[in-house]
């Protein structure tokens, strides 16, 4: 009988540890999708009327920014392959499609007296196409290609912008809100404006740290904000909507036990993402304390009369908090966080990076992606995401973008690793009571990766851009997202039957990183 009881006590007990280890299911109502962006993918870039954008002008610039020399100018072609895309969401199973609109083809140049017809009737068939077919159109407004008119007027900096983008969502409403009710206003504040603006990693370039990104993140946050507001006034009642923002996430862990590095990394997070969402998510509303106080502090020091960071009045304060229906997260990795005498001289004087005053450093022993930023750290993602929840009021989150690049090759078993993992530290945050409603993989095919061009690939679908129609290949990691999908369970043994090695070979490159390793909280 003791002996039986022992057995019994072990069948159960491995078969608790199998179901937490190899098949784990999603909650109730999870929603599973896959991203792009307008410029990453659309190409059609001067063709039935569309204006400029700050990348088209970026990428014919002579010498050129990008690494490889490419544009956007065709990218995937999906301005004209958009039908072959949804048949590609459809052989996954997507629930929904995040993807996102050109202001330039919509509003050729920024303004709301002209609209262009034929990139309304694009986005219309996209529309169309995706409801037809039972999939969820996730619209994001704006995702960096800036009208090169408004850019020319100061673009993000000039507190104009905001009525701008107002004037351009109720455009969208209008057009498209009686279809859409899924609506994210902004990609990523943090890259639009300090890559944007406070470096030269993302167009319009401007590179003038310490200054033009803390003008732009209180002009994005108040157009985030009015939009929000606009939806609520005019549109949320006849539309039924949800509307937010997509913030870029980065985990930033101590290096170290040290008060210094912990102090560090939490100013590292404050500045990285606090000065965004916090303002929208946090009880109090305005910029994180840490970032005001460094920045004025810095300013003071440096001879300036007032603080670099503008301030947000009582007023915006309030117009700002509580402007997100759900927190959308886009993360990708984690970085090691310090603080010590070597700070001394590292950083530009003023720069953002001095007012933060932390160093951020990659740890080797994390499996690496093809992009230099981008390492595999699950553990991170599952501190974030219980970060939000015990700094926000646990909100619901979305993650709108998630994925890991290679160099190509259909045979993904890194990606796949990654893919695996970070789903299973969302299954934890889950069991720890985060309010994770929905996924989305970045991406569902290969696209324009900014100023890495053609040469880092995030797609779920291998995409040829060197044949003529832009041939698109599904690779492994698509079976096993479909799978996912199908079963709405995260099986790690789950091999794909109709995955075959002649398709995998078919490519001509294999994988140089294989994190086959599977993580355990
Ligand atoms: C998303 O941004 C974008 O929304 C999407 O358009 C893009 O294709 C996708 O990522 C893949 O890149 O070494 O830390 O100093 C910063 C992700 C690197 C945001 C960090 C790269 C934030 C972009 C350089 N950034 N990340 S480093």
């Amino acid at each position: 009988m003791a002996r039986l009881l022992v057995i019994g006590f072990l069948i159960c007990l491995s078969a608790g540890v199998w179901s937490k280890r190899k098949v784990r299911s999603f909650p109730e109502g999870f929603q599973f999708g896959a991203s792009t962006a307008a410029y990453q993918i659309e190409g059609g870039w001067y063709e039935d009327g569309k204006g400029l954008s700050i990348w088209d002008i970026a990428t014919h610039t002579v010498p050129s920014p990008i690494k490889d020399q490419s544009t956007g100018d065709v990218a995937a072609d999906s301005y004209h392959l958009y039908q072959r895309d949804v048949e590609m969401m459809n052989e996954i199973g997507l629930d929904f499609y995040r993807f996102s609109i050109s202001w330039p083809r919509v509003l050729p140049n920024g303004f709301s007296d002209r609209v262009n017809q034929a990139g309304v009737d694009y986005y219309n068939n996209l529309i169309n196409e995706l409801l037809k077919n039972n999939i969820t159109p996730f619209v994001t407004m704006y995702h960096w290609d800036l009208p090169q008119n408004l850019q020319r007027l100061g673009g993000w900096t000039n507190p104009l912008v905001v009525d701008w983008f107002v004037d351009y969502a109720r455009v969208l409403f209008d057009k498209f809100g009686d279809r859409v009710r899924s609506w994210i206003t902004i990609n990523e504040p943090k890259q639009i404006c300090f890559e944007g603006y406070g470096s030269d990693s993302k167009a319009p370039f401007l590179n003038m740290t310490g200054i033009a990104e803390y003008l732009c993140a209180k002009n994005v946050l108040l157009a985030h904000a009015k939009v929000y507001r606009l939806y609520d006034e005019e549109y949320r009642k006849l539309q039924n909507g949800t509307i937010g923002i997509s913030i870029s996430c980065t985990w930033y862990e101590p290096a170290s036990d040290t008060l210094d590095d912990h102090q560090a990394a939490l100013d590292a997070r404050q500045f990285d993402w606090g000065q965004y969402a916090h303002p929208i998510f946090s009880r109090a509303g305005d910029f994180p304390t840490e970032v005001k106080k460094n920045v004025a502090l810095k300013s003071a020091e440096q001879g300036y009369r007032k603080s670099r960071l503008p301030e947000l009045s009582a007023a915006e304060v309030a117009l700002i908090r509580g402007t997100s229906d759900f927190f959308g997260l886009n993360t990708y990795t984690s970085k090691l966080t310090y603080r010590d005498a070597s700070l001394e001289g590292m950083y530009a004087v003023p720069s953002y990076n001095d007012d933060m005053g932390a160093v951020m450093i990659k740890d080797p022993s994390w499996p690496q992606a093809q992009s230099s930023w981008l390492q595999e750290v699950p553990w991170g993602f599952f501190k974030l995401l219980v970060e939000i929840k015990n700094l926000y009021d646990n909100p619901p989150v979305l993650v709108t973008e998630n994925g890991w690049s290679t160099a190509g090759g259909l045979l993904d078993d890194d990606r796949i690793g990654y893919y695996r993992n970070y789903l299973n530290a969302l299954l934890d945050a889950v069991d720890e009571g985060c309010d994770v409603k929905a996924y989305t993989a970045w991406s569902l095919m290969d696209n324009f990766e900014w100023k890495n061009g053609y040469t880092e690939k995030f797609g779920l679908y291998e995409v040829d851009f060197n044949s003529p129609d832009h041939t698109r290949t599904p690779r492994k990691s698509a079976y096993i997202y479909r799978e996912v999908i199908r079963s709405r369970q995260l099986d790690i043994n789950y091999e794909p039957e109709d995955f075959t090695a002649e398709s995998a070979n078919s490519s001509g490159e294999t994988e140089k990183n294989s994190s086959s390793n599977y993580y355990y909280k």
